[in-house]
Parts: structure tokens; C-alpha cells; sequence
């Protein structure tokens, strides 16, 4: 199976899985990539079955509202029942690294926000130890030095991705070769820095439940 066919499986996986639990008040929150596309894709199916979405980026939110699906601010809704996205990388304890697409602060606030958080991924993306993909770190503009700067003091080497403003007009830092052998740690580690909006480590607030698609098919994770 080939990567595409592969966010195609874990897509439709998920769909399946949500589609029991689903009632005409459900808000899902609603995730950013290529993978949470094909997600939003198979929704519009079930859009008369759901309360409506709450989006992790302007992007996802035009999609779907292109599909006739609502779009809910996340202050107007008492409840996100369900959070489905992407990742970068996962491990066996479904902590991620996020943030590839630059969305990760509103990815992180809604999957903290959302009952049960569930990834949908290829097979790619499962590592043993999270850190082969440079960690994205957003930053307030003015603090990007010195946030650059104490993240070389933690073994880091943070790189500026050129030509980007987040959703909320912030700048990104990738942080390459950065030790996550203790990802809960440096989690709060990050969390501590002044300037540091929100970092893509997500293992405080894991996932619940991870499809992942592999040549053999779609097998679950929790
Ligand atoms: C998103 O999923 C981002 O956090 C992450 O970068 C992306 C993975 O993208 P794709 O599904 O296109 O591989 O939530």
C-alpha cells in the first residue's frame, strides 16, 4: 500500500470507530495535514449525524466549512467528545511529536480539550524513540533568540522555518537532534521556558488510540 492509500486507510478507520459513538449533538474536534484531510473528507459523509467540528487551524476549518460541516469557536462548545488528527512521529506509548503543518498550538489545545484524542497515521510515523523528526516549537517573535539560544543549552539545534506565521502570529523554531529519550521531562521543560508558546511534544496529553496503516492493513493502538 502506498503512503496515500495508507492516510486512506487510517481515515476511514477512524470513521468507522466514530461512526457508532456519533450523536446529533457530537462536537469533534478536528485536526491539520494531509492525513486529517482525508478525515474531514469522509465526515462530510456523516455531517447530518454530528453536532459540528471545532477546528485546529484556518486551513482545516475552510475545508470543512467547503463541505457544508459547521465550525464551532472552541469557547461556544460545553463539550469535544472526540479529537482526530495527524502526527509526525509516535511512539509505543502514544506520545507524539506534532507541529509539521505549524498548527501545533491549536492542535495541542483542543486535543487537551477533547474526551478522547484519536491519531490516525501510516506507518512512517511509528519510532521507538521520538526525536528523528525535528521537533517544532512555536515562539513569540520577539523572544526568538533567546528562546534559540536556551534550546542549544538543552542539546538542541533549533532552526527558524523561513517565511512562516502561525494562526495565532507567531514564528516556529524546528528543534533538530533534540534528546527525547525522557519526553514527559523535557515536556515540562519546555513548558518552563519564557517566550515558548507551545512545543509539539505531546506526552502529557498523549493519544488515546492510534490507527496506524501498515502494508498488512490498519491495526489500533491505545
Ligand atoms: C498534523 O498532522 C501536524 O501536527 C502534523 O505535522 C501532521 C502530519 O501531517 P500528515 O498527516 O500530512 O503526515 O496534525
Amino acid at each position: 500500500m502506498d503512503q496515500d492509500s495508507k492516510k486512506q486507510a487510517v481515515a476511514d478507520a477512524a470513521l468507522a470507530y466514530l461512526r457508532p459513538k456519533l450523536e446529533s449533538d457530537t462536537i469533534v474536534g478536528i485536526g491539520t495535514g494531509s492525513t486529517a484531510n482525508r478525515f474531514i473528507d469522509g465526515l462530510a459523509g456523516l455531517k447530518g449525524s454530528i453536532g459540528g467540528t471545532v477546528a485546529s487551524s484556518e486551513a482545516s476549518a475552510e475545508r470543512l466549512r467547503a463541505h457544508g460541516i459547521p465550525v464551532y469557536d472552541l469557547n461556544s462548545v460545553d463539550r469535544v467528545a472526540f479529537y482526530v488528527d495527524g502526527a509526525d512521529e509516535a511512539n509505543a506509548q502514544l506520545q507524539l511529536i506534532k507541529g509539521g503543518g505549524g498548527a501545533l498550538t491549536r492542535e495541542k489545545i483542543v486535543a487537551a480539550a477533547a474526551d478522547e484524542f484519536l491519531c490516525i497515521a501510516d506507518d512512517s510515523k511509528l519510532v521507538r524513540t521520538l526525536g528523528e523528526f525535528p521537533l517544532p516549537v512555536e515562539v513569540i517573535p520577539m523572544a526568538r533568540g533567546y528562546v534559540a539560544r536556551e534550546l542549544v543549552r538543552l542539546g538542541g539545534d533549533p532552526v527558524y522555518r523561513e517565511g512562516v506565521v502561525t494562526d495565532n502570529g507567531n514564528i516556529i523554531l524546528d528543534v533538530y537532534r533534540f534528546p527525547l529519550a525522557q519526553p514527559l521531562a523535557m515536556e515540562e521543560t519546555l513548558n518552563n521556558l519564557t517566550g515558548l508558546v507551545c512545543s509539539g511534544l505531546f506526552a502529557r496529553r498523549p493519544a488515546d488510540r492510534l490507527f496506524l496503516a501498515g502494508d498488512d492493513g490498519v491495526r489500533e493502538l491505545e
